[in-house]
């Protein structure tokens, strides 16, 4: 998939979350992109994902005075009115997934999907998104040790098993985040900004 020939770019991605930088740098690993993780925080507003990733990428690249990326995640559930959405944070460090599993315990319609934007700034350029969705079911049970928050109540549509039961290698195949970095990444290769 890498553009053999090209030199390998480098990208900072601006997150407090070492789960996203071990998937994103086994995602870029098929790429020619170097990571660069920094944790520097920034102010979350209230918004849709696009909203807080345009915002929170363009703050940071501004502070840090070069290109960088952030990502805003969450987990959308159709029949909880697409709860917890963009408060996927906050409602896995209160709810939990017990708490969500509380919530769907008589709900016959499980779709759900998990959501990726990627904001890509530069400190003079307009911020660019990139989307990547995965669509699966909620389960009944938290199931697997493998992945982080909502990945044991996860199943991707085409499988039975949770992603806390896939590994890593098989969740970054094709996750919602695999498929926002790619997006991502196949337009960083040809980028030739600053
Ligand atoms: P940042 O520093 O990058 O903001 P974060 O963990 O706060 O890290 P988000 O604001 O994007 O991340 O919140 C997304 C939440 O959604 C995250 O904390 C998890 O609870 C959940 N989530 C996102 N991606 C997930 C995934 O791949 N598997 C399981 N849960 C996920």
């Amino acid at each position: 998939m890498a553009k053999s020939g090209y030199l390998s770019k480098r990208i900072t991605f601006i997150t407090g979350n070492q789960h996203k930088v071990k998937e994103a740098q086994g995602i870029f690993s098929h790429f020619q992109i170097e990571v660069e993780h920094v944790d520097l925080g920034y102010p979350e507003i209230q918004g849709d994902l696009d909203e807080v990733a345009r915002y929170g990428a363009l703050y940071a690249s501004k502070r840090l005075e070069k290109p960088v990326i952030v990502e805003d995640a969450g987990l959308f559930i159709r029949e909880l009115g697409w709860f917890p959405g963009t408060y996927s944070s906050y409602v896995q460090g209160t709810l939990k997934n017990k708490g969500i599993l509380k919530l769907m315990e008589d709900v016959q319609d499980r779709y759900a999907e998990f959501r990726s934007v990627i904001g890509f700034a530069t400190p003079k350029t307009e911020p660019e998104i990139f989307l990547g969705v995965v669509e699966g079911q909620i389960a009944h049970e938290e199931r697997g040790e493998y992945g982080f928050a909502y990945d044991p109540i996860f199943i991707p549509n085409g499988y039975d098993k949770t992603f806390g039961e896939l590994k890593r290698e098989i969740k970054n195949r094709f996750s919602h985040r695999r498929r926002s970095l790619e997006k991502f990444a196949l337009w960083f290769e040809d980028y030739r900004g600053d």
